[in-house]
């Protein structure tokens, strides 16, 4: 040891060379340099410690700003990552018979139980429909106080988020008690259903970038609409035009605080004792606001039916790319309703087929132009045969 430091500066030392604990361990430091000499000949070491200061420094920025990415992108996605075309939260009082329903249409083996809670956080399974993958998520039964709770509160959030809610109603009990606790904790989670008068849905991501959909029925371009949401520090975003729309429009969908879900009910338990009175009465409180299916898990009846009505209620189109030698794909291109043939483009390949796009041809079986050249505007329908062609 070349330079001459005091037997505190030693002791120091020691004290900062033992330490492991990042935030604990600048602390130390910062005391070490404190306590430095103040002599030429320790300018060297000094100037070490000072690096070295600034690295740990660094390092504990970029630990907290890895924290923070994570519990954004908690509280952005809810504990559940999105899979498949679409999302459906089935929500409903605790043994409702949400997970047998789910079992009896996809692989999953949830636990049903006739106690109640048996599933205690969002549980997520896949159900397959026709050639598209649809998630289901049971969330954990719903009571009166429910969003009180962190984790009914971290279930509504899921609900918030999702593409649709399956309100799960059992025929087997009281209707206006299940249909009271469901509607009223939604509402306290200041989730709204079926009430989406906006022309424009924006739905917040936790990843995926800008997603913009619809944007010829918007007064704007597509830059400008980017240019703002920057501005506005939103990274990840799906916004949809459903209808004509203004950027007074755009600004209210952003900042309201207030989620607008597409809901329908699923009306179980169809074949115990009572239920077609309570199907009934539930058709004639509620039917104009939700459509209802009824099903029983237990017998396995109306469930093609359940998953036809959850995928229309989903409001996507599927498309399927047409090779030129004439082959199409096997898996559609998914996509919300209303989008245009520059919204399918952009998926298959923006740099080709939007900016350097050429044509594109529809075929439709159902129409009776089973063939049209189309633009970039051109409105698609479930089910189109898309072939793109770029210069
Ligand atoms: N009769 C009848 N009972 C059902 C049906 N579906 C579920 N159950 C029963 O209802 C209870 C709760 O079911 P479960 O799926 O665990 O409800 P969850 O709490 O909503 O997930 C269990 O005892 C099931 O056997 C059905 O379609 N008909
Ligand atoms: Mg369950």
């Amino acid at each position: 040891m070349p330079t001459n430091v005091s037997p505190e500066f030693d002791k120091q030392r020691q004290i900062y060379e033992d330490t492991e604990d990042l935030e604990q361990r600048i602390i130390e430091l910062q005391k070490l340099l404190a306590l430095a000499p103040n002599h030429k000949g320790a300018e060297r070491m000094i100037a070490d410690y000072r690096k070295k200061l600034a690295k740990l420094k660094a390092e504990l920025e970029k630990r907290r700003e890895q924290e923070r990415a994570r519990r954004s992108g908690a509280s952005d996605e809810g504990v559940i990552r999105k899979e498949g075309a679409g999302q459906v939260c089935l929500v409903g009082v605790t043994n409702c018979g949400k997970s047998a329903l789910i079992n009896a249409v996809t692989n999953a083996d949830l636990t049903v139980a006739d106690y109640p809670f048996a599933t205690a956080i969002p549980t997520p399974a896949m159900l397959t429909y026709e050639d598209i993958n649809i998630q289901l998520v049971e969330l954990p039964g719903l009571f009166e106080g429910s969003y009180d709770s962190g984790m009914g509160r971290q279930s509504l959030s899921v609900a918030r988020n999702t593409d649709l809610i399956a309100i799960v109603i059992d025929l087997s009990q009281d209707i206006d008690f299940q249909m009271r606790v469901i509607l009223g904790e939604l509402d306290r989670a200041r989730i709204r259903l079926n009430k989406e008068k906006s022309a424009v849905r924006v739905e917040r991501t936790g990843m995926g970038g800008l997603m913009i959909y619809g944007i010829q029925n918007f007064q704007g371009t597509k830059e400008e609409v980017i240019e703002f949401l920057k501005s506005r520090r939103i990274n990840n975003i799906i916004v949809r035009f459903q209808k004509p729309a203004t950027f007074e429009q755009l600004m209210d969908a952003l900042d309201a605080s207030v989620a607008y879900v597409r809901a329908m009910i699923i009306a179980t338990k169809g074949d115990a004792p009572g239920s077609r009175e309570r199907f009934e009465e539930l058709v004639q409180k509620y039917g104009d606001r939700f459509d209802i299916v009824p099903v029983s898990a237990l017998r396995g009846e109306n469930l093609n039916e359940m998953k036809r009505a959850i995928f229309e209620h989903l409001d996507i189109l599927r498309v399927y790319t047409r090779a030129p030698g004439g082959k199409v794909a096997d898996k559609p291109i998914v996509l919300p309703e209303g989008s245009v043939v520059e919204d399918a483009a952009a998926k298959v390949h923006k740099e080709l087929f939007v900016k350097r796009f050429r044509a594109a041809v529809i075929y439709r079986e159902s129409d009776k132009i089973k063939r049209r050249q189309v633009g970039l505007n051109y409105p698609l329908r479930d089910g189109d045969v898309l072939q793109l062609m770029h210069t």
